[in-house]
């Protein structure tokens, strides 16, 4: 008996290094033009001249390669979402945090051993080029799946807009925009398309994976006449919970399974509703029931479509399949997320009054340069809004949203624990009873905060390397809302070897790799990036917003007007009226 048991793991064993692979694809990231709504032809982001973006599929233990060469003229890089990266974070992509943009026309390569299973994206991560379309799924199949099923369909959500991102950024941050009112999009897609269809035959039972690849858009997601089991959220496999509907923010995955109906007398409507809420103003024309087909035959009449009902849904009541306890933590952050306008004038986020800026050096470099100063957090400058947390330590971050928006945070490297969640501002002298979760609670890598509400999750440090922790919307990242976690850096340098590729990288941009964020020795910080800081006296942020339109009306006057009316876009023009007219409430 025992012989044939030893003979069974062997054989596992031999299957899995079997299939363990070097699965490699090519990008040559190029600009495509694509009119994926049907409304709008443009200029997107796309690979090898395609755009939609083909799925990368990997299995468990592959050794996933991505050889790059970037033909855009902009610099560019690629992040992974969601996978670990053990002690690989050199691949971990956002640029300017480990490593340097890979310039126009260069060359790079990202080496990536596969450890985890599930449902990922990998997208850019060079300022907002993601949302002019370089994003696709990412599918890691496991060995044995958790889950049996009989074939699966990738779903991909995102929302769209007709103009480039960097033009709608630069309006987004600029001072007319002192509410900080998000461009909205012109139209939400399920696989980049606004007619994605999925066939299903009777009786067979699927695998949906649902991807949001949105810069801004929460999506509702359900099926007229069937069922779901959520089995996964973002890359973890949970116990089957039926749901009529969940809430999935920019970032977020789930797995479903779908048992299909008996009958092909009917298709059926896929809905990926987009919430309202998202966004400062919902323009007239902008269709917030996106929508798919279920097809069991072609000729067959849609079944009526029935009225959306969202779930009240709680994600953190998922029960991973694999048990992970918590432990009381070694280190508390507690980080409060605000937008204000900050001294510059402009509608920037803060963390604890802190707006991300960018470094000279990637932060990952001026850890393994710098000695034993890398454990002190000053090396890397206050506007990467550095928290240094030792090997092994359990962190604990309480995040409050002080904000009138709701926000998901996304942290790099890891998945967390989400142990808490409260009304207003987490008070720690008067814990909510019951307030933490301590047994076996949901672990995902992006969570939602919603507005004046608090979250509190908990990881292990055990990566070693630097991992950018921020809101995934990406608007607000580029307004700031990030910091950055160095961990274990007094062991980081023994674990990550930085491929030599990296500086070629940084030499052609004339960017520094080595010493601290200004690029300097010791902690002479001369010269280092700052970002804005607080507006002096004692104006609240409604207070400044009020105060910034008077100035700007007061000064540019006339100029206000002539700038709007040679904006040819009206529905931006409409956003800034809007944001005029609710800059109370904002
Ligand atoms: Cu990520
Ligand atoms: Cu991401
Ligand atoms: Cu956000
Ligand atoms: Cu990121």
């Amino acid at each position: 008996m025992l012989t044939s048991i030893k003979n069974l793991a062997a054989l596992a064993l031999a299957a899995t290094v079997a299939q363990a692979a070097v699965v490699t694809y090519n990008w040559n990231i190029t600009y495509v033009n694509a009119n994926p709504d049907g409304l709008f032809e443009r200029r997107v982001i796309g690979v090898n001249g395609q755009f939609p973006i083909p799925a990368i599929n990997v299995t468990l233990n592959d050794t996933l390669v991505i050889n790059v060469i970037n033909q855009i003229d902009q610099p560019t890089s690629l992040h992974s979402h969601g996978l670990f990266q053990t002690g690989n974070g050199q691949f971990d992509g956002p640029s300017m945090v480990t490593q340097c943009p890979i310039p126009p026309g260069a060359n790079f390569t990202y080496t990536i051993p596969i450890e985890q299973h599930g449902t990922y994206w990998i997208h850019g991560h060079y300022q907002g080029q993601y949302v002019d379309g370089l994003r696709g799924p990412l599918v890691i199949h496991n060995i044995n799946e958790t889950y049996k099923y009989d074939a699966e369909y990738t779903i991909a959500l995102a929302d769209w807009y007709h103009k480039d991102h960097s033009v709608m950024l630069e309006q987004y941050l600029s001072i007319f925009n002192p509410s900080g009112a998000e461009p909205v999009p012109e139209s939400g897609l399920i696989n980049q398309q606004t007619d994605a269809k999925f066939e299903f035959i009777p009786g067979k039972t699927y695998r949906l994976r649902i991807i949001n690849m949105s810069a801004l858009a929460m999506f509702h997601f359900h099926i007229d006449g069937h069922e779901m089991e959520i089995i996964e959220i973002d890359g973890i496999d949970v116990e089957r919970t039926k749901v009529t509907s969940f809430p999935i923010t920019a970032a977020q995955r789930y797995s479903v399974l779908v048992t299909a109906r008996n009958e092909t007398t009917n298709n059926y409507v896929l809905h990926a509703d987009m919430d309202p809420a998202m966004f400062d103003v919902v323009p007239d024309e902008l269709q917030l029931n996106v929508t798919g087909t279920i097809v069991y035959d072609a000729a067959a009449p849609l079944a009526p479509e029935e009225t959306s009902q969202w779930d009240e849904f709680n994600d953190a009541e998922l029960v991973p399949v694999i048990p992970e306890e918590t432990a009381l933590p070694d280190k508390v952050f507690a980080l409060t997320a605000v937008f204000s306008v900050l001294d510059d004038y402009s509608n920037k986020a803060t963390f604890n009054d802190i707006t991300y800026v960018m470094p000279k050096v990637p932060t990952l470099y001026t850890a393994l340069s710098t000695g034993n100063l890398s454990s002190n957090p000053e090396v890397y400058g206050k506007f990467t809004h550095p928290l240094v947390v030792q090997h092994n330590d359990w962190v604990e971050i309480i995040i409050n949203n002080d904000d009138a928006g709701n926000h998901p945070f996304h942290l790099h490297g890891h998945v967390f624990q989400i142990v808490g969640r409260g009304e207003g501002k987490y008070d720690p002298s008067t814990p909510y009873p019951n307030y933490f979760n301590t047994t076996n609670p949901a672990r995902r890598d992006t969570v939602l905060v919603p507005s004046e509400q608090n979250v509190a999750i908990r990881f292990r440090a055990n990566n070693p390397g630097v991992w950018l922790f921020h809101c995934h919307i990406e608007w607000h990242l580029q307004a700031g809302l990030a910091t950055t976690f160095i961990e274990a850096p007094e062991i980081m340098s023994s674990i990550l070897k930085i491929d030599p590729s990296h500086f070629e990288q940084c030499k052609a941009l004339g960017i520094p790799y080595s010493g601290n964020a200004a690029g300097n020795e010791g902690l002479d910080l001369t010269g280092a990036n700052v970002g804005p800081g607080l507006l002096p006296g004692t104006f609240t942020g409604k207070g400044v917003v009020a105060l910034v339109f008077t100035i700007i009306a007061a000064l540019l006057g006339l100029g206000t007007v002539i700038w709007y009316a040679r904006e040819d876009d009206a529905h931006i023009a409409a956003q800034i009226a809007k944001a005029k007219d609710t800059e109370e409430t904002h």
